[in-house]
């Protein structure tokens, strides 16, 4: 059966991957499943027939037959348990992997998005400054500890896992802002994730499209 994602016809971030269809797309590519993409604009976004996809007029979708999902994180879990290579098939194992997912997604991508948020939007407020710092000391918290338990593994919890994807996925969202490098093994995990062959032709597919619609 066909899958059909939607990803921004024209992301903001310039085709750095930063977009939430990546780890769609990267889930895919792990798992050998072709995909078809479907793009839509910030005004497609909001209409109805994508609205019925999508209740908060968002990307990425996925359909699949009569099966359509939203959120990038149920998305790829629903990938991961359908197809081999994502979670270990031993049970305490898999549980252990889908933790690291949603640690990935609640506890570390949190504050990860407030930094942004903060960055974006808050910059000409007084308090401006004071919020950053503020912010800027729960990432790295969270860091340490990842940092942590990490120690010199090469992934969370033995081979690669759909929670690895996620974590991975996440701490990029920090790579223009040089605090990865604070922590060596963290910076080296992250590479690791972006030299997986399915990372890179995830990533080349995402890049295809805003060239696509900046040279077109
Ligand atoms: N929790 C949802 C999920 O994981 O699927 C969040 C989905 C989401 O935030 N989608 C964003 C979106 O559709 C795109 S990914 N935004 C349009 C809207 O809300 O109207 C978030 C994103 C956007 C841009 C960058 N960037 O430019 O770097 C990075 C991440």
């Amino acid at each position: 059966m066909t899958i059909t994602i939607t990803v921004f016809e024209r992301s903001p971030d310039g085709g750095k991957g930063l977009a939430r269809d990546m780890r769609v797309r990267w889930a895919l590519e792990e798992v050998g499943q072709p995909y078809d993409v479907r793009l839509v604009s910030f005004k497609a976004m909001k209409e109805p027939a994508h609205l019925a996809l999508h209740p908060f007029g968002q990307i990425p979708t996925y359909e699949e037959g009569d099966l359509a999902l939203f959120e990038s994180g149920a998305i790829v879990l629903h990938i991961a348990e359908r197809h081999a290579g994502l979670l270990p098939n031993d049970a305490s194992a898999r549980a252990r992997a889908i933790t690291w997912m949603f640690a990935a997604l609640t506890t570390m991508e949190q504050p990860i998005v407030d930094r942004e948020v903060t960055k974006l939007l808050e910059r000409n407020e007084t308090w401006y400054e004071q919020r950053l710092s503020a912010v800027e000391e729960r990432v790295r918290k969270r860091l340490g500890e990842l940092s942590s338990r990490l120690g010199d593994a090469d992934w969370l919890d033995g081979t690669f896992s759909a929670g690895d994807l996620e974590m991975v996925s996440v701490l990029l969202r920090l790579k223009s802002s040089g605090m990865l490098s604070e922590y060596p093994n963290l910076s080296a995990y992250v590479a690791r994730g972006e030299a997986r062959p399915a990372y890179k032709r995830a990533f080349d597919a995402q890049l295809a499209v805003f060239t696509a619609a900046s040279t077109g």
